[in-house]
């Protein structure tokens, strides 16, 4: 591969701000584009745009995932990249989008010299990866490496209420390529941190070394509906004070148990959720996260012991339902060395990390090769419109992207046919 051969980081930059701006959040470089929304589709619409601008191969598969090919010079497995174009409700232009914006440009960086990889090469974006409307998160990236069955995904229902295979036909994207997918050569997905600790350790490059594992419930507490006026403490059963005692209780889990143990109450819904009445009934959600998976197993049975005792004490009952639940993953040392190594070559410092977050690299990791590579997030700030990262840094990440990929790829031929 030439050794000065980068990407084009205006072209990056300009094709995320023009994603940015379907669902963009007025008066914010972020945006909205929850699952299988209209939104979704239209930024979907506008990637495949792209990808078959640039002459890709372009799979869908029955769960929505989509995938872009470069032929190589030799057939056989593909060396993938990618993530996803879904964000939460307050989401921020680069999670996601980054690793599959980034994969494009790679692939249109090589068409652009004149160089075929070895290998093929594919950018994917896969389906629902945030899980905010349709859980559990990882949806795509899980169903196309086999670990949740297609019929069962298409039934799950979104907290506004459609059914996911509904909403999946209903914006086109149903494809007919059959799951679980092809297996790659190897995975490789650009992600920002979404955290504070490249930012801190002023570190331009992480090279991820695995995910945290996670823990995702829904839970529901049901009491008596009453008057807020005339219904006296001591006859109350008030479930709004059974959720509202747990969402203290697992923060102060959380200090207890210390770093990196979170816990995150990210929903709360009352019915009838009006002021003048003790609710009949509060649905919240706990995410629970840890890097080792008998600390998080501990962290989940405090919460269900203090749940079931609290809601005991307020002649309340109770349902939980689990959403998600991902033991903690392990990347392949030596992709994580490659990423290490094409930083270092790059003149970019790097660390080796842990990932606080949910990738699509954590299913891959269980049919192939995978790592990530993670560039800083300014402040720490994600799933918030603020978030941001450096555009140097989008670019030093892409850059090392490249290098990794085309590593895998086996290297690099001069085009048969000149760009
Ligand atoms: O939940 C997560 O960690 C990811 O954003 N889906
Ligand atoms: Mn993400
Ligand atoms: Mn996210």
């Amino acid at each position: 591969m030439p050794a000065d051969l980068r990407v084009d980081a205006d072209r990056l930059l300009t094709r995320l701000a023009d994603l940015a701006v379907i669902g963009a959040i007025e008066g914010t470089d972020g945006c909205a584009r929850l699952a299988l929304t209209d939104e979704d589709r239209a930024g979907r619409d506008l990637v495949v745009t792209w990808m078959r601008d640039l002459g890709l191969e372009i799979t869908i598969d029955r769960i929505g995932n989509v995938i872009g090919t470069l032929a190589g010079a030799t057939d056989g497995p593909p060396v993938m990249c990618g993530s996803h174009i879904d964000t939460v409700r307050t989401g921020g232009r680069y999670d996601g989008n980054l690793g599959v914006l980034a994969g494009l440009e790679v692939i249109e960086t090589l068409i652009g010299a004149g160089l075929t990889p070895e290998r093929p090469l594919a950018v994917g974006f896969f389906t629902d990866e945030e899980g905010a409307r349709f859980p559990p998160d990882m949806l795509g990236s899980l169903v196309y490496v086999g670990g949740l069955g297609l019929e069962d995904a298409l039934e799950i229902e979104a907290i506004d209420g459609p059914r996911l295979g509904d909403e999946l036909a209903r914006i086109g994207y149903a494809g007919p390529a059959p799951v679980p997918g092809l297996v790659p050569h190897a995975f490789v997905e650009l992600h920002i941190e979404q955290g504070p600790v490249l930012e801190a350790e002023g570190i331009t490059i992480g090279a991820v070394t695995g995910v945290q594992g996670i823990s995702w419930t829904e839970v529901t507490v049901t009491g008596q509906s009453n008057h807020a006026g005339t219904t006296p403490i001591a006859l109350r059963r008030d479930p709004g004070l059974v959720a509202a005692r747990c969402a203290a209780f697992v923060r102060d889990l959380a200090d207890e148990i210390g770093h990196p143990q979170v816990a995150t109450v990210g929903r709360i819904e009352f019915h009838p959720n009006l002021v003048n009445v003790v609710p009949a009934s509060a649905t919240f959600t706990v995410d629970l996260r840890h890097t080792d998976e008998a600390t998080l197993q501990t962290a989940e049975a405090r919460f269900a012991e203090f749940l079931t005792t609290t809601a005991a004490a307020e002649g309340c009952t109770v349902e939980t339902t689990t959403l998600a639940r991902f033991e903690p993953v392990v990347f392949d040392d030596e992709v994580v060395a490659m990423v290490e190594a094409a930083a270092h070559d790059l003149g970019h410092s790097v660390q080796r990390m842990p990932s606080g977050a949910g990738h699509d690299a954590q299913m891959f990791a269980r049919i192939c090769p995978t790592a990530m590579v993670f560039t800083p997030s300014v402040d720490g700030i994600s799933h918030n419109p603020a978030e941001h990262t450096a555009p140097a840094d989008l670019a030093a990440g892409a850059d090392v992207l490249l290098r990794v990929l085309l590593e895998l790829c086996g290297g690099v031929v001069e085009s048969a046919v000149a760009p």
